[in-house]
């Protein structure tokens, strides 16, 4: 059984605690390794090889610190198939997602920020007074970088990649659910010849770890992505400490539907915005909103689809959808499908869990995709996150009312608009409460572009230039010479 270490001072070790976490396959339901259960002794060990790899990795050219992000990686992409492999395994997923998706997006990560490392610039401003104003971005130390389950290798390269880039040192937590192929990052980071402390991993459980990191005082700033009431806690230790904090947490995302959006591929959209990753990525579009003259088309169109997905083992080329992440998840999304039934929801296609044909996937933690309708916008099932293949389906009016709807629930992340009115497209890209707007797309990504929410979806914005300056320090440097 594989036995998952930290990775602290460019060592492979395991926890001092010598605790062990089970790390499970979800399409099984069975042991495949075990994890190391980090405790403050490792991260103290993590924190002093950070900081005494700090003064040299900030003063390393940006070049070359470009160019080792790049080696990093080309190392991914030459272990593209085991790490899609290893992703799949670890989380459930289709393999032909994490082939097209999650491992080359990782490279790219690492990729984007090897050249924005050299592109990174800062301002400087003139003063007729005769002074010149140049301002410093200097990297902040060693910082945070804690991961959640649903895109474990992408999402802790975005993160890890600019903060290095800037010159930082990080101390990365990956989630304790699916920590696989940041162990196997890990390794490939040995075998690029990061030095050693740039980066460290730790490996554990959220509140002991994981909080752990967040209330040490050697930490700078924190890049978390993760649940919402995860990002609330965070918050409260790091606020009154005034350290830097990028929240990216959860959604309830709209995806909204006129009669006059070209039907293909807005259907063949909306299915995938609905279900990729068994609906678990916080971008997926959870509501589908649909002006009320195509409603029953639409409706019966969508139930169609949903049903003829194919459901199955995640190692099978031609699955589409596969397992969900946890046996507790599962319970979670089964539980949120009943009070949705309880509160008058009609259940057209799914709700319940599946035993799939696949023999090696009879114990796995597998649910048919649902689709809902008949439920007030005010609903639970339409408010709160569920974070599975679960979607709702709402009727509206017009602009204005899909507008109130899109709008009415506490988060504000992404929102899809699928219509042939471009100047409606416009109208509403600037009126919905979002940090992403998609017309007639969904999950198209330009690195460059600021990434994450307003309201309870976060604060901050990650991605490109952006991400480079939170990693940062500005330092205003005033030099009078008249
Ligand atoms: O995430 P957590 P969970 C949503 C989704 C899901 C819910 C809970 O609705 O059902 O969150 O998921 C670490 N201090 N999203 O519980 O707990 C944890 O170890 C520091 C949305 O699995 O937020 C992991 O590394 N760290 C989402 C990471 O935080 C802590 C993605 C995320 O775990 C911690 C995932 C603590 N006190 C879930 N507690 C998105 N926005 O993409 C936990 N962690």
């Amino acid at each position: 059984m594989e036995k998952i270490l930290n990775y602290i001072d460019g060592e492979l070790r395991a926890s001092t605690t010598g605790r062990w976490l089970e790390v499970i396959e979800p399409a099984t339901a069975t042991s495949y390794g075990q994890l190391s259960d980090s405790g403050d002794e490792d991260l103290e060990l993590a924190v002093a090889a950070a900081q005494s790899a700090f003064p040299a990795w900030s003063r390393t050219p940006a070049e070359d610190r470009g160019r080792m992000l790049r080696r990093l990686a080309q190392k991914i992409e030459a272990m593209s198939e085991p790490l899609a492999l290893a992703e799949s395994i670890d989380t459930g997923k289709p393999i032909t997602l994490t082939r097209k998706v999650d491992i080359p997006r990782a490279a790219r990560n690492l990729h984007f920020f090897a050249d924005a490392a050299t592109q990174f610039a800062s301002e400087a401003h003139y003063m007729e007074a005769g002074a010149i104003n140049y301002t410093l971005r200097m990297p902040l130390g060693v910082v945070a970088c804690i991961s959640p389950w649903n895109l474990p290798l992408y999402l802790l390269t975005w993160k890890i990649a600019p903060a290095l880039a800037a010159g930082n040192c990080v101390i990365a937590k990956p989630s304790e659910i699916t920590p696989v192929t940041a162990w196997l990052f890990s390794r490939l980071c040995q075998e690029a010849g990061l030095p050693p402390g740039v980066l460290n991993i730790l490996h554990g459980n959220g509140p002991g770890i994981g909080q752990a990191i967040v209330a040490h005082p050697g930490i700078s700033a924190i890049s978390f992505t993760g649940g919402t009431a995860t990002g609330a806690s965070i918050a409260r230790t790091v606020a009154p400490e005034f350290r830097k904090l990028s929240l990216e947490l959860g959604g309830k995302n709209p995806s909204i539907v006129f009669a006059d959006a070209d039907w293909e591929p807005m259907m063949a959209g909306v299915v995938r915005a609905g279900y990729s990753n068994q609906g678990q990525i916080c971008l997926c579009g959870s509501r589908v909103l649909v002006e009320s003259s195509v409603y029953e088309k639409f409706r019966d169109e969508f139930v169609t689809r949903v049903g003829a997905l194919q459901i199955g083992d995640p190692l099978n080329e031609d699955t589409e959808q596969g397992a969900v992440v946890s046996l507790a998840h599962r319970d979670k999304i089964l539980d949120c499908v009943e009070k949705a039934r309880q509160a008058g929801g009609k259940i057209l296609t799914g709700g319940s869990a599946l035993e799939p044909d696949a023999e090696r996937c009879r114990d796995g933690w597998f649910i048919e995709p649902t689709v809902i309708d008949g439920l007030a916008a005010d609903s639970d099932c339409n408010q709160e996150e569920i974070f599975g293949p679960v979607v709702s389906l709402i009727p509206f009016e017009d602009e204005a009312q899909a507008l109130s709807i899109a709008n009415g629930t506490r988060y504000g992340l992404a929102a899809s608009v699928w219509s042939g009115n471009i100047g409606r497209c416009h109208r509403l890209a600037e009126q919905l409460q979002a940090g992403l707007i998609w017309i007639n797309t969904w999950m198209m990504r330009d690195l460059r572009t600021p990434m994450g929410g307003v309201k309870n979806s976060g604060v901050g914005r990650e991605g490109g230039l952006e991400a480079m300056r939170f990693f940062t320090e500005p330092r205003n440097v005033c030099i009078k010479y008249r």
